[in-house]
């Protein structure tokens, strides 16, 4: 996977291609990562990349031509890689964006600052507009290191043996389990019995279990249009026999006759 991005502060990258799995994924060429001046291709003495709006209003708008130029010269060498505009009017980044832009060749990120690019960009020379979600950035630069991090882990071989991708949050739509580590008890807390089992199968029953109580509690948009297979139906169904009977305990207790419904 090759990333490059198109920006007017390519020094923001530094760290962040030089830390962590981002840099691990470099060091092993399973991404090469690099930016462009967008300034470069900017004509005049000042290298101006914006402009005043037509029709007036405030703030500034990247010009056309340094973007049309940058965007030719990276495309020249990367044919095949998409581009992608960070913009508040894209579609929303989910895992499932990620898991798709994972199996692209390559990403060319362009990065807005001011009030935006020039429409004729976007109309022109851009594959796949992207929002990282409803609010407005300073400029797209944090929002394209969001989508490289998110990307990155999922390419073959990024994350190691410990570490994967397929236990993710989101990777079944569902919220992560609990993870606990040593100290067995911290400051009273013990962690949960089962994990000290030993017992693979029970501590995986106890894990999907507790990524559907999160969600259910947590997220529950995410289980709306979700299919449950039936290690989940049985754990719902479960669920619903406890409530059942709390609601028949508590009813008992107060002497009212039968359950709503029945
Ligand atoms: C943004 C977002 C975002 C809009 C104008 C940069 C700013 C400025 N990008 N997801 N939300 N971009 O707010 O991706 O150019």
């Amino acid at each position: 996977m090759n990333f490059v991005v198109l920006t007017i502060f390519p020094e923001m990258f530094i760290p962040f291609w030089e830390h962590g799995i981002i840099k691990r994924a470099v060091d092993r060429s399973k991404i090469s990562a690099s930016t462009v001046n967008i300034r470069d291709f900017a004509e005049g003495r000042h290298h101006t990349t914006d402009d005043r709006p037509y029709g007036g209003g405030c703030g500034m708008v990247m010009k056309p031509e340094p973007l049309a130029a940058s965007i030719r010269a990276v495309k020249k060498k990367q044919p095949c890689s998409r581009t992608v505009l960070l913009t508040p009017q894209g579609r929303v980044f989910n895992q499932k964006i990620a898991r798709t832009l994972a199996l692209s060749e390559g990403l060319i990120f362009v990065c807005g600052r001011y009030e935006g690019v020039d429409e004729r960009i976007c109309d022109s020379f851009i594959d796949d507009e992207i929002s990282i979600g409803d609010y407005v950035l300073t400029g797209g630069e944090v929002a394209a290191m969001v989508i490289i991090d998110a990307v990155t882990r999922l390419i073959p071989g990024v994350l190691g043996g410990a570490d994967s991708a397929e236990k993710d949050s989101f990777s079944e739509d569902l919220l992560e389990h609990a993870h606990y580590t040593r100290p067995r008890t911290f400051e009273g807390t013990e962690v949960p019995e089962v994990l000290l089992s030993g017992n693979h199968k029970e501590i995986e029953k106890w894990r999907l279990e507790m990524s559907l109580i999160r969600t259910f509690l947590k997220r529950p948009d995410l289980l709306k249009n979700r299919p449950v297979n039936t290690q989940e139906m049985e754990i719902l169904e479960k669920w619903c026999l406890d409530i059942r009977k709390i609601i028949q305990a508590r009813q008992s207790l107060s002497g009212a006759d039968s359950l709503p419904g029945n």
